[in-house]
């Protein structure tokens, strides 16, 4: 199966090059900011748009999406909430299963739902670990989920589970504090799990500064995603794309 994205994700973490992206809830986000996350995100070399969220209650993901594939060539890779927010027009879908929890819904029951319309679509699907971690306190996504979340001081939970998920076959993992987090996921679990599997790792929820972006990078994540914090702080994306990309060069020299 041809899946260009995945595949430029795998070589840039055998590069040892850090990638950002920014996660863009549709509710949240109306034309004008739309504009000026484009030009941000083109300004600072963002490497991803992704498109989502835990609860989207409005209908502008469609809107969303083709306004991003439209005004800048950076990659739109959805991060689904619920089968509704796939859509064909992105470069690629997380097809995500919710390894950390045990709702059979979310390892298995809406992948099947979805699987028709996605293999009709063409769209890249990339097989994606998703595990969820303890962010200090409930999140959107542990509430509706309804799964609980890895407790963030026990790295060895997280690291069997992204093992299991590779054996399993999937080619990407996500580790999440959820949006918003109080706490996002220490280093040392991110560090447990990138020596327990081979496969590039994204890491999100709560991160707010720079110097939290490079040590999670450090640690071992190879795309750090943001999303609460550049919408009420557009400038920080600036400041968390240099992050990023410096920890590449130390990584990769
Ligand atoms: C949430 O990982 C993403 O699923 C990003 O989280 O919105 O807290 O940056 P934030």
């Amino acid at each position: 199966m041809h899946r260009p994205i995945l595949h430029q994700m795998t070589t840039d973490m055998r590069s040892g090059l850090k990638k950002f992206a920014v996660l863009i809830d549709p509710d949240e986000v109306g034309p004008s900011e739309l504009k000026r996350l484009v030009e941000l995100g083109l300004e600072n070399h963002v490497d991803y748009f992704f498109v989502g969220g835990s609860l989207v209650i409005g209908d502008a993901m469609d809107m969303t999406i083709r306004f991003l594939k439209e005004h800048c060539p950076i990659p739109v890779v959805i991060f689904p909430g619920s089968i509704m927010q796939v859509n064909p027009h992105a470069d690629a879908l997380l097809f995500l299963s919710l390894i950390s929890g045990r709702n059979p819904e979310l390892l298995i029951g809406n992948q099947v739902l979805a699987a028709p319309y996605v293999k009709k679509s063409g769209m890249e699907a990339i097989p994606t670990g998703y595990i969820l971690l303890d962010g200090g306190a409930p999140t959107t996504v542990s509430y509706i989920s309804n799964t609980t979340p890895i407790p963030s001081d026990k790295p060895e939970i997280a690291a069997c589970t992204a093992m299991a998920g590779e054996l399993l076959g999937m080619q990407l993992m996500y580790m999440d504090a959820g949006s918003g987090a109080k706490k996002p996921i220490p280093a040392d679990v991110i560090h447990a799990v990138r020596k327990s599997t081979d496969v590039p790792i994204i890491v999100g929820g709560g991160i707010k500064t720079p110097e939290k972006a490079y040590e999670d990078c450090n640690a071992g994540a190879d795309i750090i995603v943001v999303g609460n914090a550049i919408e009420k702080d557009t400038s920080l994306i600036h400041d968390i794309a240099f992050a990023i990309h410096s920890a590449s060069v130390t990584s990769a020299g």
